[in-house]
């Protein structure tokens, strides 16, 4: 149950009893260099949640209109607002990830038991799946925005941002 990277680190080398290796101590060293990096990715992505969110669900329902008509899983407004209110909900948990460096998190509080819990709602989890997806693309694409920013390498770290998403899709697919 580690819920960052370095704290993640640090329980592998005791459990084998020994001290970081030097791999070890280079990857933490990346992380730290690379941390306003991280925590500027972090800061977009959450003050631009609401949008993503908004914006991933319209295209889905353009995509998969049965979801929104009559007998739909997100027709009414109450599954509806459940329907915004879950993609956020993972939204928020991918943040979280990114800030770790670590998808324990995501794992643990978000991802764990969500593939049974849509099985039981009758909600198809291929269909979350891919507005997960949505949010990806326009998360990434507000990450690696060039304008306000001192250019440099973020390929490494979006690659991890895109890799959460992809986790919490592959979870409900
Ligand atoms: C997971 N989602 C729903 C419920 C739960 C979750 C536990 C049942 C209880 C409720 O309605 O509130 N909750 C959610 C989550 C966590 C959590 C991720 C993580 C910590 O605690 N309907 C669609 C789309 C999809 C959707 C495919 C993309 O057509 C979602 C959005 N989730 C959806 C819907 C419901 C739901 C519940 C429609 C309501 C289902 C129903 O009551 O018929």
């Amino acid at each position: 149950m580690a819920y960052d990277v370095f704290t993640k680190v640090v329980a592998q080398a005791d459990s084998r009893g020994e001290f970081l290796s030097n791999e070890q101590i280079d990857a933490l060293a990346n992380v730290v260099k690379d941390g306003n990096k991280r925590l500027d990715v972090v800061n977009r992505i959450t003050s631009n949640a609401s949008s993503i969110v908004t914006n991933a669900a319209r295209a889905l329902f353009e995509d998969q209109p049965q979801l929104i008509a009559p007998g739909g899983n997100a027709y009414t407004n109450r599954r509806m607002a459940a329907c915004l209110r879950d993609m956020e909900i993972i939204l928020r948990y991918v943040t979280y990830a990114i800030l770790a460096g670590d998808a324990s998190v995501l794992d643990d509080r978000c991802l764990n038991g969500l593939r049974e819990t849509y099985q039981a709602l009758g909600t198809p989890g291929s269909s979350v799946a891919a507005g997960v997806q949505k949010m990806k693309d326009a998360a990434v694409s507000i990450a690696n925005d060039p304008n306000g920013i001192t250019k440099g390498d973020c390929s490494q770290l979006i690659s991890e941002v895109a890799s959460y998403f992809d986790r919490a899709a592959a979870a409900v697919a």
